[in-house]
C-alpha cells in the first residue's frame, strides 16, 4: 500500500510548538493525512536569487513536508501572473480583469514542470496523489508524461465557469483538457462539475456515463465535493472565544447596538464594495435601524502586488469613510472597517457576537466564512447568515437568507428581515443549517474525496471502450 502525497501550490511549515490554528487548506491536508502518514509537497511561500531549485523536507506530526522556493522569475510568471491575473479572474466569471500573456503562460507550465520533475523522484508506484487548485492544472500531465501510472486526483477550490467562460482563456485549448489526464476531478458543487463536463463535451467532443469520461482508454471521474468546516471544534471554539477579553471589549463597545459582521479577504470576488452599498441602501430606507445596528466589515488585504487589488483596496476604504460621513453620529459610527486578520478564536468570537452573517460574494468557491459563522452560533439565540446564491455555500446552505449581491434592494431587505426575524424561526434555520455542516464536515469531505479516487475506475476494459465513444467521436 503507497502513501498519500498532498500537492499544493502553498505549504506552511508548522513551527514546533505553535499553537497557531491552522488554515482552510492546511486542516483540509491534516484530515486527509489523519489516518495515514504522507507527504505535503508545494512551494515555501519564499522567493530565491538562484535559478537552480532546491528542495527541503522537515517532518512533523507524521506528516513529511517537502518544499521548493521559486526563482524571482518563477513566482512573478507563474504566481502573479497567470495564476492570480488570468485563472483567478476568468474562472470567477471575471473575463474583463484578465491580463493574459504568453510569458506568464511559459512561466506556469515551466513551474509545473518543477513540481513535476522534483514528484518524479518522490513517488512510488502505489502511491495516490492528490493535487490541489488552479495553480497545478497541467501537473497530472507533466508526471503522465514522466510515466507515472499513480492515481492522480484533482480539486479545484474556486468556482468552475462555463464553457461560455472558459473558452475566453487564451490557449484554454492547451490547458484545460489536461485535466483529463487526473482521474477524478472534483469540483465545490454540481453546477462546476456540469460546467466542466460541458466543456469537455463541447469543446473536445467527448461524452460521459454517469460523468466519467473516457479518453484514450482511460476514464476520468468527475463530481462535486463541497468542502467543509472543522463543524464540531469551530462551534466548541466560539463557545469558549466569545468569553476573549478582547471579543469581550467589542461586545461592550456596541453599546447594545446589533453587530452585523463581515469577513473576507480583500478581494474583487468577494463583493465587499457592492455590500457596503447594500448597507447604506438598508440605512436609508430603513431608517429606523440608523443608531441601532453597527456593521464591522474584517477585510484582510491579500496579493497587494497586483493593481486590481489596490484599486479595490482604495475602493472599498473610500465607500466605508463616505457612508459613514453621510450617516455617522457623533456617538455611532454606522461601518467598522478594519484591514487586520485575525485568529480564528477572535474569529469566531465575533461570529458568535453577531446578530447577521453578511456574506456575500459576487462568485466563491465555497465561502468558509458563511460556514464557520452558521458553527459559531449559540443554538439558543442564534443570529441569522446572510448568503449570496453565487457563494458555493448557497448549494448546502439553503436555510440561509439566500440574495443576489448584484440587487442591493434585496440584500438591504434581507438585513432588515434578519435582524427582525422571531427567535423561533431563528432556531429552526440554524438547527438545518447545523445539521447540514455537522454531516459534511471537513474530514467528511477529505473521506469521500480520497474513497472516490481509491475507487475511480482507471484503465477500461476492452468491452468498456467498445460501449463509450472516445476523443474526437
Ligand atoms: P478563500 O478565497 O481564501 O478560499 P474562504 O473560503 O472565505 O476564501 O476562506 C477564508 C478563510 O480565511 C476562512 O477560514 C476565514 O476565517 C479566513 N479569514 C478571512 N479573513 C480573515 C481575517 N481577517 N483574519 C483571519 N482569518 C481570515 C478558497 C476559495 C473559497 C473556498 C476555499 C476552501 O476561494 O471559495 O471556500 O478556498 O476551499
Amino acid at each position: 500500500m503507497g502513501q498519500l502525497v498532498v500537492v499544493s501550490n502553498r505549504i506552511a511549515i508548522p513551527e514546533k510548538n505553535s499553537k497557531a490554528r491552522a488554515g482552510g487548506l492546511e486542516v483540509a491536508v491534516k484530515a486527509s493525512l489523519k489516518h495515514k502518514s504522507g507527504i505535503w509537497f508545494g512551494w515555501s511561500g519564499k522567493i530565491t536569487a538562484h535559478s537552480k531549485i532546491a528542495t527541503q523536507r522537515v517532518v512533523h506530526d507524521k506528516i513529511t513536508y517537502i518544499t521548493l522556493d521559486l526563482s524571482k522569475e518563477d513566482h512573478q510568471e507563474y504566481y502573479n501572473g497567470f495564476t492570480n491575473r488570468v485563472l483567478w479572474p476568468i474562472l470567477h466569471y471575471r473575463i474583463d480583469l484578465a491580463e493574459f500573456s504568453r510569458r506568464d503562460l511559459s512561466g506556469y507550465l515551466r513551474v509545473n514542470d518543477h513540481f513535476a520533475r522534483e514528484l518524479h523522484a518522490l513517488l512510488g508506484p502505489d502511491d495516490i496523489v492528490w493535487v490541489h487548485d488552479y495553480h497545478l492544472i497541467p501537473l497530472a500531465k507533466a508526471l503522465r508524461e514522466r510515466g507515472h501510472k499513480n492515481r492522480i486526483g484533482f480539486f479545484l477550490h474556486i468556482p468552475c465557469p462555463p464553457p461560455e467562460i472558459l473558452t475566453a482563456l487564451p490557449n484554454h485549448e492547451r490547458l484545460i483538457p489536461s485535466l483529463c489526464e487526473y482521474d477524478l476531478v472534483g469540483f465545490q458543487t454540481g453546477d462546476d462539475a456540469f460546467n466542466f463536463s460541458r466543456y469537455l463535451t463541447r469543446e473536445c467532443g467527448l461524452h460521459s456515463r454517469d460523468f466519467n469520461f473516457v479518453v484514450a482508454g482511460r476514464t476520468v471521474r468527475i463530481d462535486a465535493f463541497p468542502v467543509g468546516i472543522e463543524t464540531a471544534a469551530f462551534a466548541d471554539l466560539a463557545r469558549r472565544s466569545v468569553r476573549l477579553p478582547f471579543v469581550q471589549g467589542v461586545i461592550a463597545s456596541l453599546g447594545g447596538r446589533a453587530l452585523i459582521i463581515g469577513v473576507d479577504r480583500l478581494d474583487y470576488s468577494k463583493g465587499i464594495a457592492h455590500r457596503l452599498s447594500a448597507f447604506e441602501l438598508f440605512l436609508r430606507t430603513q431608517a429606523d435601524w440608523q443608531g441601532k445596528v453597527t456593521y464591522l466589515q474584517i477585510a484582510t488585504k491579500s496579493r497587494t502586488e497586483i493593481p486590481e487589488y489596490a484599486t479595490i483596496e482604495q475602493e472599498i476604504g473610500s465607500a466605508a469613510g463616505r457612508i459613514n460621513g453621510a450617516y455617522g453620529e457623533a456617538d455611532w459610527t454606522p461601518i467598522r472597517y478594519v484591514n487586520r486578520a485575525y485568529s480564528h478564536s477572535t474569529l469566531a468570537g465575533l461570529y458568535r457576537a453577531a446578530r447577521v452573517g453578511l456574506v456575500t460574494p459576487l462568485r466563491d468557491g465555497m465561502n468558509l466564512v458563511a460556514k464557520e459563522y452558521i458553527a459559531s452560533q449559540n443554538p439558543n439565540d442564534p443570529g441569522v447568515l446572510i448568503l449570496s446564491r453565487f457563494a458555493g455555500a448557497a448549494h448546502e446552505c439553503k436555510a440561509a437568507l439566500l440574495v443576489n449581491p448584484y440587487d442591493p434592494d434585496s440584500v438591504a431587505a434581507a438585513i432588515g428581515q434578519a435582524l427582525s426575524m422571531p427567535l423561533a424561526e431563528r432556531r429552526d434555520r440554524h438547527e438545518s443549517l447545523f445539521g447540514v455542516l455537522s454531516h459534511n464536515d471537513i474530514q467528511h469531505w477529505a473521506d469521500r474525496f480520497l474513497t472516490a479516487l481509491e475507487q475511480a475506475p482507471t484503465a477500461l476494459s476492452q468491452f468498456e471502450q467498445m460501449q463509450m465513444p472516445s476523443v474526437g467521436s
